[in-house]
């Protein structure tokens, strides 16, 4: 199928597509007749599909030429794939062993095949059965230092990673994506936004808060202009495969060169999402547990991230920036460390403003989380939401004056209780 026009698969033709390509027959095993096959694609854009043999499985990935969530009406390039295929390859160089292994990439078919990850499940679905996964602020947080530490000119040569800002350069369509529905739809009444009915009060507050919506452009202009590193783009809980004792990163079809806050405020605003909904699933007995988990993943997320980025910054820190020359070779290592602690506070509050954003668009715009979605009582939906978009709004528009987790700590629980 190499070379041949775009053709999207189904359970039916994937067998006899893929049978001829050695690195599928090599893990797959058997015939291609004898291949199970099933699509478990429960995202918005792409087709996924397991396919399992006598030997092994894989999982196959294949972008569509639109958006799966709307339809044909709205097209989407299918090199899409080729930026998750080239930043799977990054990824896996800059944290080992944190994304999927790939075993074939065919650009024409905007196909990955990669690793099938079992038995893990999507770490969102986890966390709204009230798993504590011990792994996953450990994990996370390294995963995200050395990600965006390591693809930034704190590291890199400064001409490898200008020759990757102009490869992800490219993915025009899917930063538009987010330009839209993150930053801007959210906070009018865009044609595709849809929220919980009891809402509209809230919504209409939100939409009328000046301070807010100057926030959400300054933070929109940051997403687009900081080019600092190569970002996952849609690191939510959606885009993690978890067991008790593995956690890995998948779906970065939205990377491009962004502010390294970016990542790390969707990231917690997912989790700080996953606490609001807690009181919506408490049918079977109090969250209470859950909810001082959520808090605790938080917490030890940002640290263990501090951590390691101080820990890269010390023995790591080769490219441009804040060369050694400056500091250390001149004796000057508290310099440097004081340049480290500027660094981190921007990323601090600029990581702020991007969560608390991130939560208003998931409740208010096109694309939700099921975190929410799934309390059918859209009574009780719409109260856990709306301490959520109060949350939201509180560090977006307060996020230079905020110092510590445990503020917010309080301020959520004050909230979640209705105070
Ligand atoms: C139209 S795509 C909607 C959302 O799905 C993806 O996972 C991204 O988060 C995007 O914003
Ligand atoms: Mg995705």
């Amino acid at each position: 199928m190499h070379g041949s026009a775009f053709q999207p698969l189904t359970v039916e033709t994937l067998p006899e597509r893929l049978v001829r390509v050695t690195a599928v027959a090599e893990h797959v095993g058997g015939t291609g007749s004898s291949w199970r096959v099933r699509e478990v694609g429960d995202g918005n854009l792409n087709l996924v599909f397991i396919v399992e043999g006598d030997r092994g499985a894989v999982v196959v990935k294949q972008a569509l030429p639109y958006v799966r969530l709307v339809g044909d009406s709205w097209p989407l390039p299918l090199k899409r794939s080729f930026f998750e295929y080239h930043a799977l390859t990054r990824q896996e160089k800059r944290a080992p062993g944190q994304v999927p292994a790939i075993y074939h990439f065919d650009e024409q078919q905007a196909l990955i095949v990669m690793e099938y990850l079992s038995p893990h499940i999507i770490l969102r679905r986890a966390l709204i059965q009230g798993r504590q996964l011990p792994r996953i602020a450990e994990d996370l947080g390294l995963f995200m230092a050395r990600t965006l530490f390591r693809g930034s000119d704190l590291h890199m040569e400064t001409r490898d990673r200008k020759a990757d800002l102009a490869l992800f350069a490219e993915n025009v369509e899917l930063c538009d994506i987010t330009e839209n529905l993150v930053f801007t739809d959210p906070y009018f009444s865009a044609p595709m936004n849809r929220h919980t009915p009891e809402l509209g009060p809230v919504v209409a507050e939100l939409r009328a808060d000046r301070d807010l919506k100057v926030e959400a452009q300054k933070l929109k202009h940051l997403f687009a202009a900081k080019a600092e590193t190569l970002v996952h783009g849609d690191l939510h809980t959606g885009s993690v495969m978890v067991t008790e004792s593995d956690t890995r990163i998948i779906d970065p079809e939205f990377a491009f060169y962004g502010p390294m806050a970016f990542d790390v405020g969707m990231l917690l605003s997912n989790y700080w999402m996953a606490f609001f909904s807690q009181r919506g699933h408490e049918a079977e007995g109090s969250r209470e547990d859950m909810r001082a988990y959520l808090v605790r993943v938080i917490e030890e997320t940002w640290a263990i991230f501090r951590e390691e980025f101080a820990r890269l910054w010390r023995t790591e820190r080769r490219g441009m920036l804040y060369h050694r020359s400056l500091y250390e070779d001149q004796g000057d290592a508290l310099g440097a460390e004081q340049a480290l602690n500027h660094v981190i506070h921007d990323i601090w509050t600029d990581m702020l403003g991007f969560a608390g954003i991130e939560i208003h668009r998931r409740i208010l715009g096109l694309a939700h989380n099921a975190d929410f979605e799934s309390i059918e009582d859209t009574k009780l939906r719409a109260s856990c939401e709306a301490a959520a978009l109060r949350f939201g709004r509180h560090i977006a528009v307060n996020r230079k004056h905020i110092s510590s987790l445990a503020e917010l700590d309080r301020l959520a629980k004050s909230l979640d209780q209705g105070l």
